[in-house]
């Protein structure tokens, strides 16, 4: 194959998140955040949800890969593969520990004034999601998180901080993570911050409150749209961005039924929330679907104008597989996926934890997005989610073979490089995630992302040490080349 080149300035790099790496959960003021109370699980075990803190539990987020203690040592690294972009994200409780607090904590402050300084060291450009998946847990306790109205004050207040310290170093900002999973029964609590009755498993649809979720939401588009006003009045050179779990969503038949169903589902999955944020209003067919599932939304007069005032700037989303589904009980056999289940697709392979991989779907999910909504796209995160050995060579080098990962990568990268050639509007790529960290679903550190190896195990034990596996060297190259072969 001959070289696949990528627009000049095409922003290369990758993505993470406070919770799933940093650890350090109380240091430094930091207070804690509904993830600070997940336990680990297994693809098999749903992570479980304590109220409170158990000695005899193991909880992946308080220490994760401790990249609060190693930041200056990973974004070395990223530097070397040749990093343009980095995406993480700014943890809510290590600036506001309650989410109440009037003042910031100056020392929560200073850590991420570290992390940014070391990243215009190396002319890495920062983009910051100000919010993914760890809402303070203070706020649930007092009006269970998103529920309530009350907790838009907080995060714009929250927002409007980050923004303003940090302006002239960040172009790019995204103001929810996967703000699509609260239209998901697994977003109650990770999106949320929601208790939904007594649950102590955060993925159990059998107690959902889609109510709850949907009303949640509309308070994540008000504020969202809130920041976004703010952000392009404060500073007109600042890009704000939408983010969406995308699941490009087939028909197991071809039997009208099926394409109607499929049609249904991608509507309310994937651009219930972009209409919203991308548009600034609730589109064509939310009304029907509130009415059929009975849903209340708590909207007041002045909220269509907010909404209509705080659109998006560009468009982004994570990809990581495609979902089939079909009215045919007889054929529905479940597929599982990130936070969203289907039936398997007989051509698609899966990853090790089942998630169908799909490149194609991928060109396709470009193509849709950008047809709907004419905007600049970022693909924030893609990647497999695998198991991956160290081993050493018999002079004891270290090494780890992960031809599997750079073959997937390469895929998807080439499913991007037709989307560009199809007219697509691709500004960015970051993986997910450059480095070895906790999952978001599973709490494990064993499903591995990462071109980083991070000597850690699902139980919490390891020296933490860092490796560079071979997926390293491949993505250095792809980005020295600004394409693939
Ligand atoms: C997305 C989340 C990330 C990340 C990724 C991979 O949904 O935004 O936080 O974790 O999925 O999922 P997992 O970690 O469950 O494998």
């Amino acid at each position: 194959m001959s070289l696949q080149t990528f627009p000049t300035n095409f922003l290369w790099g990758g993505a993470t998140a406070a919770n799933q790496l940093e650890g350090a959960y109380l240091k430094n003021g930091k207070g804690l955040s509904v993830n600070d109370l997940l336990v680990g699980g297994t693809d098999k075990r749903p992570r479980e949800i304590t109220r409170e803190i158990q000695a005899d539990k193991y909880y992946p987020s308080h220490q994760a890969i401790d990249f609060y203690h190693h930041y200056k040592e990973d974004i070395k690294l990223f530097a070397e593969m040749g990093f343009k972009i980095y995406r993480f994200s700014i943890a809510w409780t290590r600036i506001y520990p309650h989410g109440f607090e009037e003042e910031p904590n100056k020392k929560g402050l200073e850590f991420y004034d570290g992390v940014i300084q070391e990243l215009k060291k190396y002319h890495i450009q920062p983009l910051i999601t100000i919010s993914h998946y760890e809402p303070p847990l203070a706020m649930t306790q007092k009006f269970n998180g998103w529920e309530s109205r009350r907790a838009i004050e907080q995060y714009v207040k929250f927002a409007k901080t980050i923004i303003k310290r940090y302006h002239h170093d960040v172009k790019y900002w995204i103001t929810f993570n996967e703000i699509n999973i609260l239209t998901r029964t697994s977003g109650a609590y990770l999106g949320g911050g929601m208790y939904v009755s007594n649950n102590s498993n955060f993925d159990n649809p059998e107690i959902d409150s889609e109510q709850m979720r949907f009303n949640a939401l509309h308070h994540q588009f008000l504020a969202s749209s809130l920041v976004t006003s703010f952000a392009h009045q404060y500073d007109p050179s600042l890009k704000m961005g939408c983010m969406l779990a995308y699941h490009t969503i087939y028909p197991l038949t071809s039997n009208p039924v099926d394409i109607q169903y499929a049609q249904e589902v991608s509507k309310i999955s994937n651009f219930y929330c972009g209409d919203v944020q991308v548009k600034g209003k609730y589109p064509y067919f939310a009304q029907r679907y509130w009415q059929k599932h009975n849903l209340k939304l708590d909207i007041q007069p002045q909220d269509a104008k907010i909404l209509l005032q705080g659109k998006v700037d560009y468009f982004t989303f994570s990809y990581y597989q495609s979902t089939t589904v079909t009215l045919d009980k007889e054929k529905n056999t479940l597929q599982k996926g990130n936070f969203i289940s289907g039936v398997k697709n007989p051509y698609l392979k899966t990853s090790d934890w089942g998630w169908a991989i799909d490149p194609l779907g991928l060109r396709i999910a470009l193509n849709q997005v950008f047809d709907r909504y004419n905007l600049p796209i970022m693909v924030v995160e893609n990647g497999l989610g695998a198991k991956d050995k160290l081993e050493f060579t018999r002079d004891g080098q270290p090494y780890i073979n992960d031809d599997y990962r750079i073959n997937y990568l390469k895929q998807h990268l080439s499913a991007m490089y037709e989307a560009l050639q199809d007219g697509v509007d691709l500004i960015g790529y970051t993986s997910w995630a450059p480095i070895d960290l906790v999952s978001a679903s599973s709490g494990q550190m064993s499903k591995r992302y990462g071109y980083i190896y991070v000597d850690k195990d699902d139980y919490g034990h390891g020296t933490l040490k860092r490796y560079k596996k071979k997926s390293f060297y491949w993505y250095k190259q792809v980005i020295q080349n600004n394409g693939i072969i």
